[in-house]
């Protein structure tokens, strides 16, 4: 016993922890003394020491009074013979012979768990052999990487044949519960330490942890059947043929081959085949440059005439817009898994060049896809992400996205990412590119297994895609799959690597290419012939050939033929919209008032909300009764009515559910009961479509772009995000530049969404306050100089023609208008709403059930209807202004007594710009003098964007006077008394009628 005590205090810290592991503490293991005899816990290969004690002392007074698996330990190690003391120890006697025995087991154990969770920095997973995956060469001591390694453990080469019972968290024994120490480390070398290494003891979960370790570690599991690695093999000859003939017929044309990791075609392959198998019939992937075309034809399966002919210069493009680079084109196919024999859905969403920009519209779509189609489990649809190295490790929306990976109303049950990890990015290195070990280090944060895999060993890859595929479809859980490779070419085709890294290209041009090192395998082992690879290749090179031929009669290209989203039904069978006409977008009166009286209620019985929220619900329903709306009922009623009509409504963004403001409150919080809530817009009708709000993780970049993956699902859905305030917008301006400005123009494909952007200059300084209106006008594309085509359907037709509308509602029935418009519209397209903060408590900015009933619509200009607009003659001035400004010009009207002489017009929809009614407004007060007024300053704001389009209306007969703040560099001061003497100054200016006597324009 006393022997047993001493054992190093090391090993005896393992111990216990793994008795925790096993939900074993000391306290319940003594107590089992006094019950039945406890088992040899053959998962603690002998449990710590102190157990292990009193076992040994039980079994010494009586070994009947301990388990039969105790008493043979104890037997056996009763019957070893003492070995010579190594240098320095103690000459062992009988019982230190059981001491040094439990010494032992313990190191064995240690020393499984040191290869579990180190094993992968040995791995040998670059193809090319000359650098470490994990940007380090240091080895962890504890692997026994050497025979002297051993006595890490204080184990000699002489207990490498002593048989060692083996723990529960290892699987390497198969059905042997006891291995030699010699198989031990062999089969956790070849299970940790070659081709593929593991990263996923981080993970907390038991359950997971076992999973990994079983499925990598059981003997044999790594075998298969000819028939599949003929599968493989046919994959690989399409992956490289793929790319050999691109660069045989277009040898100076960039194409970002995926030379150097062609098995990542048969990986995403086995990833999808793996998912059909296990019920997925939907599977959405997004991807960089590198390999997309090959991804297009051989995994996405588009038609090999299609990508070659958008090689030919000479192709008129068919459809509107810009049209994109061939490499960043989205593609849909329905076709049948030709290994299950299911049918399945592939789309790969359209992209920018801006790295992993697509991340979180992959995982937005993606979410919809489940949401349309009920599959709250993930079960039928899912994602698939492919990552460069160098992005996946230095772009923050990689980041973002993995945050939103858990989050109800986000999550889409668990992704695939794979990444190809050449282990370069453009020209820079990886030591120069990344601070962590590995580019896949970003995904530990949500526990993400990580299996690194060297990409030259297809079998492995094959074997890590295919446990990926199945974690995924088990633990709902997002997985990364490393494929370490080279990339044979330059950053491009015309790219020379050899400036940069010259060895490691010398070492790649000695590479031989991986489908030479398989067939070789493959042919030596007798599974494929050389005949039998030479004519796999020359069947698929005479598909190519043929396509390409097909190609060349192509005349046109049709930008609509790769588009990642279609919406059937919702376009006529030209994919134009089936009409130019929108209706009306008032509601019925008593729909508004059913609306007013739930916003105003508690559906739920015995639900205790907060007395404040009390006055606010009987603020509403005094609104109701008096036929009024304020900002947030006015939103109520756009989002109520729509779903009364089976649109689908998500409003998503930081804080939504409250609002910044404090004044939605569309889930109600009982007072009373934890985490009970209740959303009364799920109240309104019993076949209601589903209302979805929800708060965000605190990221514009990937909850924007999250929204716009999921407003592209369907057209049939009112998808908004909200910014906390405006200005935050910029730290999602790639998703607003790359995709919801430009998205249409470049892959024909329609979003609705709509941004809620809080703006106005309310002295909270310079943050807070501007939703910069200045950069969506500058970015809308409608033409400033042209004089516009008055066509009946002006209106509509001009949206058409938009590439997003930019508004900034006046008042909330302005609001409801254009929410419902953005849906009744037979087209979609991106909607920028810019906010009130301080309207939405301002007693004028109210609406009356009037201007919301039947029969109204959206008023793009409000034109003056008080007492200037009963003698327009008399009017001397005409301000035309936008958004909340209107009130204090109003009140400054009216208390210089001005309301006959000066007019005053809103502008609702800044962008596309209303001419018409401009126009009509102008000519209505003849003798007027025109003047643009705004509270931002005069290089921010919309003056830039009407300027010009004031004047192509006007003939450049009358000039548009500018009154508002200086050009400043910062939106808003940060001092309120300097706010509100710049205010004062303008709408000082604003009222001086002579302000702009004598002056010339
Ligand atoms: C956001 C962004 N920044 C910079 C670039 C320019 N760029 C294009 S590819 C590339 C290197 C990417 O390296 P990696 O992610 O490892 O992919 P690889 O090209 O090696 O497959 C860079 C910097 C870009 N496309 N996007
Ligand atoms: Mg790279």
């Amino acid at each position: 016993m006393s022997q047993l005590r001493l054992l190093p205090s090391r090993l005896r810290v393992q111990a216990t922890g793994l008795l925790a592991t096993r939900g074993i503490s000391e306290r319940n293991w003594r107590s089992r003394s006094s019950g039945p005899p406890a088992a040899f816990p053959s998962g603690l290969g002998g449990g710590s020491s102190s157990y292990m004690e009193a076992m040994y002392s039980a079994w010494l007074e009586n070994p009947q009074s301990v388990h039969k698996s105790w008493d043979s330990f104890f037997r056996k190690a009763g019957e070893e013979a003492p070995r010579a003391a190594p240098e320095g120890r103690p000459v062992p006697s009988g019982r230190t012979t059981t001491s040094k025995l439990v010494e032992d087991h313990l190191a064995v154990q240690s020393l499984i768990r040191a290869y579990q969770i180190r094993g992968h920095h040995v791995a040998q997973l670059d193809p090319l052999g000359i650098l470490d995956a994990d940007l380090d060469s240091f080895v962890p001591s504890d692997l026994i990487t050497t025979i002297d390694k051993l006595a890490f453990y204080d184990l000699r080469e002489a207990d490498l044949d002593k048989e060692f019972q083996l723990p529960t968290t290892t699987f390497i024994g198969g059905s042997e519960s006891t291995l030699s120490l010699r198989e031990i480390i062999r089969r956790l070398e070849s299970t940790y330490c070659q081709h593929i290494g593991l990263e996923f003891m981080f993970i907390n979960d038991v359950e997971q942890c076992q999973w990994i370790r079983q499925k990598f570690e059981t003997p044999g599991v790594m075998q298969f059947s000819s028939e599949e690695k003929r599968t493989l093999l046919a994959r690989l000859v399409r992956s490289m043929r793929f790319e050999d003939f691109l660069a045989r017929k277009w040898s100076s044309e960039k194409r970002f081959g995926l030379e150097g990791c062609e098995v990542m075609i048969p990986a995403l392959k086995t990833i999808i085949d793996k998912s059909s198998e296990m019920g997925i019939e939907n599977v959405i992937l997004g991807m960089p440059h590198r390999g997309r075309l090959n991804v297009l034809a051989n995994v996405i399966r588009k038609d090999l005439e299609q990508i070659f002919c958008q090689f030919d210069p000479k192709l008129e493009a068919a459809d509107e817009g810009s049209g994109d680079v061939k490499y960043h084109l989205g593609m849909y196919h329905e076709r049948i898994n030709r290994v299950t024999n299911r049918n399945i859905t592939l789309s790969l969403v359209a992209n920018p060049s801006h790295l992993e920009a697509v991340d979180p519209v992959v995982q937005g779509k993606t979410k919809a896809e489940q949401f349309y189609r009920g599959d709250t489990q993930g079960r039928k649809v899912m994602s698939i992400l492919v990552h460069g190295d160098a992005a996946f490790a230095g772009q923050g929306v990689v980041y973002e996205t993995f945050h939103l990976s858990d989050l109800p109303s986000y999550t889409t049950n668990g992704t695939v990412h794979v990444v190809v990890n050449n282990q370069i990015g453009f020209t820079t290195d990886p030591r120069m590119a990344r601070s962590s070990p590995y580019p896949t280090d970003v995904a530990r944060v949500v526990n993400a297994p990580i299996f690194h895999v060297n990409a030259d060993d297809p079998e492995a890859v094959i074997y890590v895609c295919s446990v990926a595929a199945e974690w995924r479809n088990t633990f709902n859980k997002d997985v990364v799959v490393d494929l370490v490779c080279y990339r044979r070419r330059g950053h491009n085709e015309m790219d020379e690597p050899m400036f940069t890294q010259p060895l490691m290209y010398k070492q790649i041009h000695r590479q031989v290419p991986v489908l030479k090192k398989y067939a070789d395998k493959l042919i030596a082992e007798g599974t494929v012939t050389l005949q039998e690879f030479e004519e796999e290749i020359a069947k698929y090179d005479r598909i190519c050939e043929e396509a390409y031929g097909r190609s060349k009669d192509k005349k046109i290209l049709h930008i609509k033929h790769w588009l990642d989203s279609p919406w059937p039904g919702f376009f006529n069978v030209d994919g134009e919209p089936k009409s130019m006409t929108c209706p009306t977008t008032g509601i019925p009166e008593d729909v508004l008032t059913h609306i007013g009286t739930v916003a105003s209620s508690v559906p739920l019985e015995d639900f205790k909300i907060h007395t404040g929220l009390s006055r606010i619900l009987h603020g509403r329903a005094d609104m109701t009764r008096k036929r009024m709306v304020d900002w947030a009922l006015a939103e109520y009623m756009a989002f109520g009515s729509l779903l009364k009509e089976g649109i689908h409504v998500r409003l998503s963004g930081q804080d939504v559910e409250r609002g910044t403001f404090s004044h939605r409150h569309h889930v109600l919080h009982d007072q009373e009961v934890d985490r009970r809530t209740c959303v009364p817009m799920n109240y309104l009708w019993p076949d209601q479509a589903p209302y979805t709000v929800c708060n965000s993780s605190l990221s514009e970049y990937g909850v924007l772009g999250f929204e716009l993956g999921y407003a592209m699902a369907s057209p049939n859905a009112l998808v908004l995000w909200e910014a906390q305030f405006g200005d935050f917008h910029n730290t999602a301006q790639c998703i607003i530049d790359q995709f919801i400005s430009t998205g249409q123009a470049k892959w024909v494909r329609h979003n609705g969404i709509v941004l809620l952007l809080p703006h106005g200059m309310e002295g909270m300084g310079p943050e807070h306050s501007s939703a910069r209106p200045e950069r969506f006008l500058q970015m809308s594309n409608d033409d400033s100089d042209a004089y516009p085509v008055f066509t009946e359907d002006f209106e509509v037709s001009q949206l058409y023609d938009c590439n997003w509308i930019v508004v900034n509602c006046s008042t909330p029935a302005s609001y409801f208008h254009v929410l419902r418009r953005q849906i009744l519209l037979p087209f979609r397209k991106p909607l920028i709403i810019f906010t009130p903060k301080s309207l939405l408590r301002h007693p004028e900015a109210k609406s009356s059930f009037d201007q919301m009933v039947s029969g109204t619509s959206f008023q793009r200009v409000i034109p003056e209807d008080g007492k200037a607009a009963q003698a327009p003659g008399q009017v001397r001035r005409l301000i035309f202004c936008t958004g909340k400004v209107y009130y204090d010009l109003v009140k400054e009207r009216s208390s210089q007594g001005l309301d006959g002489q000066v007019a005053l017009t809103r502008l609702e929809q800044i962008s596309p710009f209303p001419f018409d009614l401009i126009k009509r407004e102008a000519e209505r007060f003849p003798g007027a003098e025109l003047v643009w007024c705004q509270e931002e300053h005069k290089n921010m704001g919309y003056y830039d964007y009407i300027s010009p389009r004031f004047m192509t209306i006007l003939g450049r007969t009358r000039p548009i006077w500018y009154v508002g703040r200086e050009p400043a560099a910062a939106p808003a001061t940060g001092n309120r008394n300097a706010h509100l003497v710049s205010l004062r100054k303008f709408l000082d200016t604003a009222f001086d009628l002579q302000a702009f006597e004598g002056k010339t324009f």
